[in-house]
Formats: C-alpha cells, structure tokens, sequence
C-alpha cells in the first residue's frame, strides 16, 4: 500500500566532466573531473509495499520488487533497479520508494548521465532509508550496480566525481588510493572558460569497445608482471617490452595519461591552468592515436577549437563519441564556438552544442 500523505523529499546529482585522465580510473591511476552544473533530480516518497515505482518522462513507469537480480529490469530503468539491487546486496536495507525523475544531463555525450542517475537514486534510497553511507563506500556499491547489474566494466572514476565534487574545484582522484583532493580551479581569476562541446555524436559503453580496451590494458600489465599499469616505474623499458602492438599503444596511452594528470594537477595547484591547455591536447592526439577511442565528430571539435584559439581540447569520458572540454581565453569564447560550428557544418555533421562551465557541486539533498 502506498503511503501517499507522507512528504516527498528530493535529491539531486550532478553529470560529471572528465578535464583530463580517461580510462586511467580501472588501471588504478589518476584523473582530474568536476562536477557538471547540469543535475539529475530525485523527488522521492517511501511506500510501504517495499516495491519500487520509478517514472521518468519519455521512458516507461519501471515497476519492481527489490533485490531482485540482473536482468530482471532492462532499459533505462536497469539504472535505478541495478542501484537498489546493489545497495541490499551490500547490506543496506532500503524501502519501496516512489520515484519521480528528471535529468538535465544529455544522455550519450560522455557527461555520466548515467551515474548521475545511479548516485541520486542510490542517495534517495538511503535518505529515505535514514541512512547515510560513506560516499566513497557508496561509489563501490555503485559501481557493482554498473558492473553487475548493467553490464558495464566500468570504473569509479564518475561515482566518486559525482559524489565527492565540491564547487569551483577539480576533483584531483587517485583510483588506488580511492581518494579524491579538491583542487581550487581558479578559471574567473585566470580569464579562463571551461567548455563543454556536446558533439552529438552519441557514444555508448556496454558495446564491446570499452571492454576491450580494459583488457588490452589488463593485458599489458599481466606482460609486465605489474598489478596495474599505475605500477610501472620505467615508461620506456616498458613500452619496449610489450613491443610494437595495440597492447602496447594502449599502454602507452594509458601511461602517459597518469603523467599529464599530475602535470595538469601541479599547474592548476600552481595557478598556472592556462599551461594545461596543450597538456589537453597531447592527450586527445594520444587517444586518437594509441587508444582509437576517439570519432571524427570529436578530432574535428578538438582541431577547430585549437584552431581558433581554444588554448587546448580534448575528448572527455569513455569516448567513442561524446563531448569535448576545452580551455578558452573568456574573451575568445565567441570564435571557438563558431570555428567549431562553420565546421562542422562543413563535415555535414549533426550541430554542436555549447556549453560553458564552473564547477559545480557533488551530489546531495535538494535541487
Ligand atoms: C566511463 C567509465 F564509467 C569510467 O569508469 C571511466 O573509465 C571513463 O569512462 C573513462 O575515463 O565514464
């Protein structure tokens, strides 16, 4: 029976921005993200039927009875069921919960829309439960909602992003260590826009291209007799050991990622963000290059943004499509924007979209 006199109470989680470090979250190494100012919103009321309802517009009313198992909810409401399976399975005893939803987040841009939506259900749930897990204890449930329920071999780089983010910071995450260390951005200060480019060109996860990649790099590491690429001590004897195959090129992508996450991390500490434009570049040629994970759509954001003054760009989030960050002078915001239009136009590619933005704040209760 539905308890429909008792309050609605709301929670909100952000979508996530990956500045610099993809793919680095499951090789134990480093990444830089923010918070998107772009929300998932959670309006939520306990039922005492202990079954789930969720409704979000555009998509199907998802009914169930947690815990349930993987499988039996598909679609988008795999998210929210997956989320709630995997809370119970951690031992976290959640109620049936009545869940309206709404998300800014554009789906398929490589933004995390969904772990925005797994992190505001997985704290609506617990909220109504009176329950306040640790957020980076919550991120590893989290990621077994991903894992195992979804079918995504993703990391926890986004789920600790969207869970631990504070305002106008980078979010400086060490996978090992499962720490995050907020790091003042200081872009006002510096003149500085941040840039969101929305290619359009949607990307997908739970295709084989993103497995196959964790593999390839599961692989090097096994050759190099390491736990993890982060374990490598010496690049260049390394690369030389796995010779000259992909195995080697995604190592080598995923090697020199960690070194410009921390080289981006000592120049924004060091009030020095402009610099890490070029650092964004070098690691979207690496992507395009060694780890392929790029798509036209993007190579061409990234050269006509740098083109037209953008002082770096690269491909943010899984990839395989998606959005562009990319650094810009405030005042050359304008010819970026209409650099990367003109072209695309060009291509006769689907239109860009743009959005310039500050770092916002973590999940949480509210809005
Ligand atoms: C996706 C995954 F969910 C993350 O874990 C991470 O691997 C990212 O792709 C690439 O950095 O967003």
């Amino acid at each position: 029976m539905r308890r429909e006199g008792l309050p609605e109470r709301v929670w909100s989680a952000p979508g996530r921005v990956n500045l610099i470090g993809d793919h680095t979250d499951y090789n134990d190494g480093f990444a830089l993200p923010f918070a998107l100012p772009l929300r998932t919103v959670v309006r939520a009321r306990p039922c005492t039927d202990g079954v789930i309802h969720a409704r979000s517009a555009g998509h199907e009313d998802v009914t169930f009875a947690p815990p349930g198992q993987p499988g039996d909810v598909a679609g988008w409401g795999s998210y929210v069921a997956g989320v709630a399976w995997a809370l119970q399975q951690s031992g976290l005893d959640t109620p049936g919960a009545d869940l309206t939803i709404s998300s800014a987040v554009p789906v398929g841009a490589g933004l995390s829309s969904s772990h925005s939506l797994e992190c505001a259900v997985a704290l609506a749930l617990c909220g109504l439960a009176g329950l306040e897990p640790d957020r980076t204890e919550l991120a590893r449930i989290i990621q077994r909602a991903e894992n195992d329920y979804v079918g995504a071999p993703t990391g926890l780089l986004d789920q600790m992003a969207v869970l631990h983010s504070v305002p106008d910071h980078l979010s400086f995450f060490d996978a090992r260590a499962l720490s995050v260390e907020p790091v003042p951005a200081g872009l006002a200060d510096q003149g500085l826009v941040l840039l969101v480019i929305d290619t359009n060109a949607p990307h997908q996860h739970v295709d084989g291209a993103y497995a196959e990649r964790r593999q390839a790099c599961e692989e090097a590491a096994r050759r190099l007799g390491v736990v993890a690429l982060r374990d490598v001590e010496d690049v260049a004897a390394a690369l030389t050991e796995l010779g000259d195959d992909v195995v080697m090129r995604r190592a080598r992508y995923v090697l020199g990622e960690n070194a410009r996450v921390l080289q981006s991390v000592d120049l924004v500490r060091a009030g020095r963000l402009a610099e890490v434009g070029p650092v964004l570049t070098q690691s979207h040629e690496a992507a395009r290059t060694d780890f392929e994970n790029t798509v036209p759509e993007v190579d061409v954001a990234v050269q006509s943004a740098v083109s037209a003054g953008a002082l770096g760009a690269r491909m943010t989030g899984g990839g395989f499509g998606g959005a562009v960050i990319a650094l810009v002078e405030s005042t050359r915001v304008p010819q970026v924007e209409a650099a990367v239009t003109q072209a695309f136009t060009e291509h006769g590619f689907t239109a860009a979209t743009f959005l310039p933005v500050t770092p916002a704040r973590g999940a949480g209760t509210g809005e």
